[in-house]
């Protein structure tokens, strides 16, 4: 129970001392400049010189540091799994039961320079630290608070010690800093255990004490920060608006700063671009995923875990290997973007051993073949069969770092599509260069017959000029899989160069038929391969494309047990199979002759929902679905599952399809949110490639079976 005595003590914690007197108006607890002047936009080139540095770096740590350290993912004796920093949530965890930690923070082992240390030997270029993390502690001494480091039995200013030892070491020290705070008074909304009312709480003034912080954070005290890291701006309390203003505050504190793209509300989830350029934010924030490709004028950076956790979990043993860091350093550097890898200090002030063995590994390949990594461009490729690749222009040409992977089992390196006169080939740590011949539009490097490195070793090509280079043929349609026939293309290639295929399995030659638009009514494999003149250019493109046989549609006669119908029941689902074991049998699903496929008005947390009716499909054809939801949600057609977004996640659209024939076919869709954010959208498109809602008009209605 929550006495008005631990609620003041509470309060005091968090920077206030008396509850505040509800006639008065709502005081801001700290006082900032004015609204700041909106920035005049910058040009392209101030631009690429304020992110110059960010992009030349590549590699970062990220570190996850708080008081969620002392529990270390465990509560009451219990193991929270997947808890480390969002212990406070899944554990459900009062405020007053959480502050006590306060008096336990006492990080003996803390060595800035060390962690430093540890940074730098493993090739990171700078640090992102969490000075403010959801659970509100600061790991800095602020004149707006008690509840940070300062009131802890270490006392020591953390951020000061590391900047620095930054400082020192020529580190860019950056600022990770949530929006979202679990326990200051004035931040909404509430948790839904959180007893503490809300009545007097005061967003705006808690806008105006994160605006303090952040003041105090870029004052010049902890050095020259180059990053302003945010997070935690998913709630429904967060706005463009806001993001807006505190983008515009931030840059009028530090001009040169960089800030990323979760300052405001147009991240697209997980995927971590934003959807829409008049978000506010530098770079996009892909979490614990790689883009499938690079994103050709996008700055990005990758943030990754180490093991599962980003704040330090004892039990979280599930540790990625140093091939698979190796290789996401080589591939996230191929696509253009950066990459943030997390450390979670232990309570006593420690990387964990494991981390810091994966950074010595990377380290050592970095010492080797850091210049394919730093200060690179994407990939001039648009894929490699044995690895990935960088470039950097050099003078009176290019450098071009093959990353190989996969070493050729013959020492014959193909690469293809490279027109370029190459100057030379060097593997990085080697001593002696190279030696290359170029076969029409291949080039062709002779390596030893082992790999150096088995991991990824870098063979480093100069060109002349920029690269010219021919991608693989890309084949039309993208999506392999058809109903009745399908018309085969390509798209379109260089000047000269023209496509051939076969559609036998055999290897197109010069005598090969020219693909231009070719009808496929049976399953056939197509390999296509680019010519210039009689040489064969960049390496051949093989595809199957598979018809598929139309699901029938469903029998009428059951049509009269299938009229639009929706479910709702409220509960804390998981999953999609948690939802569909909880709702009662179909047959008592209320009918709704006016469905839509959207979320309900009420109640806004912790719900599932079915939707079931008969889809009236206008003709046969291949069929595509977009499903979006925030949580979990799935599609069903004729029993069968077409789009699969189940889980625990933020809002994100998957595709699926489906070879349907003219006619009613039974749809059925799933969805469940905890809590925050939610959101269900479903869509779908012919042969047109056009896509629409699917609305109630597109379902088999009621009056209609009665004909
Ligand atoms: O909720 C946070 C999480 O604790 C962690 O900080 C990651 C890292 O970027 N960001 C949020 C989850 O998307």
């Amino acid at each position: 129970m929550l006495t008005l005595a631990s609620y003041v003590s509470t309060l005091a914690l968090f920077g206030w001392t008396t509850l505040p007197t509800p006639a008065a108006p709502a005081t801001t607890v700290a006082v900032v400049d004015p609204a700041p002047i909106s920035l005049l936009p910058e040009t392209e080139e101030e631009r690429n010189e304020r992110m110059r540095w960010w992009r030349e770096s590549r590699f970062g740590m990220f570190i996850h540091w708080g008081l969620y350290a002392i529990p270390a993912g465990e509560w009451n004796g219990k193991n929270v799994s997947g808890a480390g920093e969002w212990i406070i949530n899944t554990a459900q965890i009062k405020t007053a039961d959480y502050q006590p930690l306060i008096k336990q923070f006492n990080p003996v082992k803390f060595d800035a320079k060390r962690w430093v240390e540890i940074a730098k030997n493993a090739g990171m270029r700078y640090i992102v630290i969490t000075s403010k993390h959801h659970e509100g502690f600061g790991l800095w001494d602020s004149a707006l608070t008690e509840w940070d480091i300062a009131s802890t039995p270490f006392k020591r200013d953390v951020l000061k010690e590391l900047a620095d030892a930054c400082q020192a070491e020529g580190i860019r020290l950056c600022f990770y800093h949530s929006i979202m705070d679990w326990t200051h008074p004035d931040y909404l909304p509430r948790r839904s255990w959180d007893p503490r009312p809300d009545v007097k709480a005061d967003f705006g003034r808690y806008r105006e004490f994160m605006k303090g912080q952040l003041k105090e954070l870029l004052s010049g005290t902890y050095g020259d920060i180059g990053v302003l890291w945010f997070d935690g701006e998913w709630e429904s309390t967060w706005t463009h608006e806001f993001g807006v203003e505190l983008d515009d505050y931030v840059r009028s504190l530090k001009k040169d700063i960089i800030i990323n793209n979760r300052v405001d509300v147009g991240r697209d989830g997980m995927v971590g671009f934003s959807k829409e350029p008049k978000f506010r934010g530098d770079f996009g924030t892909p979490e614990q995923q790689i883009p499938a490709t690079g994103a050709p004028g996008m700055d990005w950076e990758t943030c990754m875990t180490m093991n599962d956790t980003w704040g330090f979990h004892k039990n979280d043993h599930n540790w990625k290997s140093n091939e698979t860091l190796i290789r996401m350093v080589s591939d996230i550097a191929s696509k253009g973007g950066n990459f943030l890898l997390n450390v979670g200090p232990t309570a006593e002030g420690e990387i964990p051993p494991q981390s810091v063995e994966r950074l010595a590994a990377i380290g050592a390949w970095m010492k080797t073949n850091g210049e394919a990594i730093y200060a690179t461009d994407a990939s001039p490729f648009a894929s490699l069969t044995w690895g990935r690749a960088t470039a950097k222009r050099v003078a009176g040409g290019t450098k071009i770092f093959l990353h190989v992977w996969e070493w050729p089992k013959d020492g014959k390196l193909v690469v293809p599509g490279l027109l370029n006169t190459v100057k030379s080939a060097q593997v990085l740590g080697a001593s002696e260069a190279a030696a290359f011949e170029s076969h029409g539009g291949n080039v062709v490097v002779t390596l030893p017959a082992s790999a150096p490195d088995a991991i990824a070793t870098v063979v480093a090509l100069e060109i002349e000029g920029s690269p010219n280079i021919i991608g693989p043929v890309r084949l039309k349609p993208a999506r392999e899989v058809f109903v009745n026939a399908v018309q085969l293309g390509a798209e379109p290639m260089p000047q000269g160069i023209v496509v051939r295929f076969t559609t036998d399995g055999s290897e197109p030659t010069k005598d090969s038929k020219e693909l231009t638009a070719v009808a496929l009514r049976n399953t056939t494999t197509v390999n296509a391969r680019a010519f210039l003149g009689d040489e064969p250019v960049g390496e051949t493109t093989v595809r199957t494309y598979e018809r598929l046989t139309p699901w029938s549609n469903f029998l009428e006669r059951q049509a009269e047990n299938t009229m639009p119908r929706r479910a709702i029941v409220e509960g804390e689902f998981n999953s999609v199979a948690e939802l569909r074991a909880k709702l009662p049998d179909t047959a008592e699903w209320p009918i709704d002759r006016k469905i839509a496929f959207e979320t309900p008005k009420s109640p806004k947390d912790n719900f599932g929902i079915g939707f079931r009716g008969l889809l009236r499909v206008p003709y046969e054809g291949l069929w595509s679905f977009r499903l979006g939801s925030d949580d979990g949600s799935t599609l069903l057609i004729d029993r069968k599952i077409v789009v699969d977004n189940d889980g625990l996640h933020s809002y994100r659209e998957l595709e699926g399809y489906a070879p349907l024939t003219r006619g009613l076919h039974l749809i059925e869709v799933f969805m469940f949110e905890r809590t925050g954010q939610e959101g269900l959208k479903l869509q779908w498109s012919g042969s047109n490639g056009q896509w629409a809602p699917v609305l109630p008009g597109d379902l088999l209605q009621l009056s209609e079976s009665k004909r």
